[in-house]
């Protein structure tokens, strides 16, 4: 019997008790569900959200595995009390959910669709036809999991795609960087940015100033990674300044995005409270169960965390 542990805020654990118990049982694994962290039980797993009743690891001796709902995980991968694997999630459905969202966002700017939304005035402006995706030069921060299903995506309508991840990839469908060179190097060629980068000590702030001057004049901008990839303050000075034309943003320092930030008023940016990408809690579940399947059997887990890069 393995003894598991929700620890989410509260209105998640009616959403995932089900779920969790039916895909638990589809692979035959009989388990103790609670989420009640004071039972005095030792728990095998714990199934961790941010914003839950658990901030302290000490005191679960026997844990096997903490299983994150969410694939960002910069809350926990640096909590010393954490002293066993941290798996993140890896769920096609979230994959699915972020591919959708920045197809939609990236081809809201390559077809300058609100150019047209704001201009149903009679008046017939064809004097501005968007050039084929192949002319579109698009970067990519990040080709993990999320970002390479977004880049195949992408590469379907025939972008002019540049990727960028922490390690130098092989030669493949698109040219893809690594390093300081590298990335200015896809800057410089980005009219459409979009960040799938964790938060991480490296990342922090890696949109600054200089950076955000390296995009091509007019360039936009979509983040769903994290918020502090981006320097706020940089990024409205540079859309102030005309430097880029337009940022999507799902993602904040501060979740939610507090009324008065400047954010929320800005000609130029549009704001999504987070929803680039959800986890749903039947495949989520499954996602759960099969790591938790697999501790039992003594297969290696799935998705662990690199703790000394931080996702
Ligand atoms: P992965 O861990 O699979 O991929 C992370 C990517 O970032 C990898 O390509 C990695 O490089 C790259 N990377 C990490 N650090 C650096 C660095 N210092 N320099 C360059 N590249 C770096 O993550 P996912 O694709 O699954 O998710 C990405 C992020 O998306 C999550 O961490 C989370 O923050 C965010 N997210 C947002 C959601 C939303 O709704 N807005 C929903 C879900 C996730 P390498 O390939 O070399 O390891
Ligand atoms: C996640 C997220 O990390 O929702 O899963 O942002």
């Amino acid at each position: 019997m393995a003894r598991l542990l929700f620890s989410a805020p509260p209105e998640w654990w009616p959403l995932y008790r089900e779920p969790l118990l039916r895909a638990c049982a589809d692979r035959g694994l009989e388990v103790a569900l609670t989420d009640d962290p004071a039972e005095p039980t030792g728990f095998d797993y714990l199934i961790y959200r941010p914003g839950g009743p658990v901030t302290d690891f000490t005191r679960f001796a026997n844990l096997k595995a903490v299983l994150s709902l969410w694939a960002g995980v910069e809350r926990i991968a640096g909590d010393a009390t954490l002293r066993v694997p941290l798996c993140r999630m890896v769920d096609e459905s979230l994959t699915r959910g972020m591919v959708e969202w920045v197809t939609g966002h990236v081809l809201r700017y390559h077809l300058g669709i609100d150019a047209h939304l704001a201009g149903q005035d009679g008046v017939w402006r064809n004097a501005v036809v968007p050039p084929l995706a192949t002319h579109r030069g698009v970067g990519l921060l990040g080709l993990g999991v999320l970002g390479t299903a977004v880049a195949e995506a992408l590469a379907g309508f025939g972008f002019a795609l540049q990727g960028w991840s922490r390690r130098p990839r092989a030669p493949g469908d698109f040219a893809t960087h690594s390093g300081a060179d590298g990335l200015a190097t896809l800057l410089s060629r980005s009219e459409i940015l979009v960040c799938l980068l964790p938060a991480t000590p490296d990342t922090e702030n890696l949109l600054d100033a200089g950076h955000l001057a390296l995009l091509p004049r007019g360039a936009r901008l979509i983040n769903a990674g994290r918020g502090t990839l981006i320097d706020d303050d940089a990024l409205l000075s540079a859309l102030d300044a005309g430097h880029l034309a337009h940022a999507t943003l799902d993602v904040f320092r501060q979740e939610p995005l507090p009324p008065g930030h400047a954010y929320w008023a800005h000609p130029r940016v549009t704001v999504t409270p987070h929803v680039a990408a959800e986890t749903r809690p039947d495949t989520a579940s499954q996602a759960i169960a099969e790591n938790i399947r697999r501790g039992e059997a003594g297969l290696p887990l799935l998705h662990v965390v690199d703790r000394a890069h931080g996702y």
